[in-house]
């Protein structure tokens, strides 16, 4: 074998190393997985049946691992994957089912359809009447 065909397979031989190596440290990571974030909003829900709807409507929202709707507050907690999704597409979501999102209101067309006892004009109550 001459010296030139050994060097040449000595560097394929460290490419190979090189990217197992590569492969391994993706994997590594792949394994520790993006950290979770949390964002608070303030939304204008009233009563449980609001506290379900923002809650599904999340649940389907790319990137959300979950959604807690504190109804006397009316604060959402959404933890998400930043990676996936960001704090506006969040807010974004949250007026698209028909609710304020911190100072933006919602959206009117799906606000509108929401039933009579979950519009903002009325105060927090209880139950799901
Ligand atoms: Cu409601």
């Amino acid at each position: 074998m001459s010296s030139s065909l050994k060097s040449l397979f000595a560097a394929l031989l460290l490419l190979c190393t090189a990217q197992a190596a590569q492969a391994q440290a993706k994997v590594k990571v792949k394994a520790k997985g993006p950290a979770t974030e949390q964002l608070q909003l303030k939304t204008s829900a009233v009563c449980d049946m609001c506290k379900a709807r923002l809650e599904k409507a999340l649940a389907y929202e790319k990137g959300v691992q979950q959604a807690t709707l504190d109804v006397p507050t009316q604060m959402l907690t959404v933890a998400y994957r930043p990676d996936k999704t960001s704090p506006a597409a969040l807010r974004t979501a949250v007026q698209r089912t028909g609710y304020d999102a911190d100072d933006q209101p919602a959206e009117p067309r799906a606000y509108d359809r929401l039933p009579d006892c979950c519009k903002k004009t009325n105060a927090i109550h209880t139950g799901t009447e």
